[in-house]
């Protein structure tokens, strides 16, 4: 019987596809696929033979992230806590950087809301909030703010990432409503000098589907892109036009970009951030910001 699923659950050996009517199989690739990689997200068309999925053919790709590994990324919800870690608005940044490079959506959750200043959480909220980003104030511990998310997440498949120990598993067992320890949904298999991470897709509701990742310790977008371009991918800089259009708003004349951070219309801590990805210092540009 053929059929078309979604590979919902990947690592070093096994996958399993779900199909569209909710059925789980275990999945193995044709023989003439051998040679190409299947990730979790993947779209497939195949066979059910026994108990198998047998994939066919891959649907191509319109995403690929590599840490995680998973494919047709709709959403990233960026996940920071508040406190404990403290909040880190440059690692932040970076990953805002990147997802928007890669053209996914990213919602910016910002945890452990229980354990910060009111005043905090609002300087931070306003200030992703006015760049465009959805930023929402949540406690997984506490279950607050959860329900909101769910507003938020758009398309078929969510990932969660964020540092390591911002609440990331606490979350998606809140989301899921059902009790998931702590540590068990971010296993890493250990093969060799290699880590590969195994990774579920978890069904949200109508056919939505969402996956826990391990955190990391930092992420630079210039792994990912030239640094000369991280400048279009901090959405803000977007409407002003500088007197040279390709303008690193570091130390040309008549840059619109530092002006509108003069005047605050511009975050200095996000400008400060561009500069750091830029390796440009900032004591030299300081002065601008009041
Ligand atoms: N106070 C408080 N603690 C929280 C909250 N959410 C999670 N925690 C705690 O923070 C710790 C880390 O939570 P995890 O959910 O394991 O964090 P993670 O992001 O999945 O971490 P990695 O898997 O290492 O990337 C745990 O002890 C949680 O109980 C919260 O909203 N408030
Ligand atoms: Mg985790
Ligand atoms: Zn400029």
């Amino acid at each position: 019987m053929s059929a078309k699923g979604l590979v919902t659950y990947r690592s070093a050996n096994a996958s399993k596809v779900t199909t569209e009517e909710g059925q789980s199989y275990p999945a193995i690739l044709r023989k003439k696929l051998k040679k190409h990689k299947l990730y979790a997200g993947d779209r497939v068309e195949g066979e059910i033979v026994g108990d198998q999925f047998v994939i066919e053919k891959i649907e191509p790709r319109k995403n690929l992230l590599t840490r995680p590994p998973v494919a047709n990324v709709d959403n990233v919800l960026v996940v920071m806590a508040i406190k404990d870690p403290d909040f880190d608005n440059f690692l932040l940044d970076n990953l805002l950087t990147v997802y928007e490079y890669k053209g996914i959506e990213s919602i910016v959750i910002l945890n452990k809301a229980d354990l910060a200043k009111p005043e905090e959480l609002e300087k931070w909220q306003e200030l992703y909030r006015s760049i465009g980003y959805e930023t929402i104030a949540v406690s997984a511990k506490n279950e607050e703010g959860i329900e909101r998310i769910k507003n938020y997440i758009q398309g078929d498949i969510t990932i969660l990432a964020g540092p390591s120990g911002v609440g990331k598993s606490t979350l998606l067992s809140r989301l899921l409503g059902i009790p998931i320890k702590t540590g068990e949904v971010s296993q890493k298999l250990k093969r060799g000098r290699h880590t590969t991470t195994a990774i579920t897709l978890y069904p949200l509701d109508h056919g939505s589907y969402i996956a826990d990742t391990p955190g990391f310790g930092k992420v630079e977008a210039t792994y990912f892109m030239d640094k000369k371009d991280a400048r279009l991918y901090f959405k803000e800089f977007g409407k002003y036009r500088c007197k040279y259009p390709d303008c690193t708003h570091t130390n040309e004349p008549g840059c619109e970009v530092k002006e509108a951070v003069k005047r605050g219309e511009i975050a200095c801590e996000r400008f400060k951030s561009y500069l750091k990805i830029m390796g440009y210092y900032w004591d030299e540009l300081e002065h601008i910001c009041s």
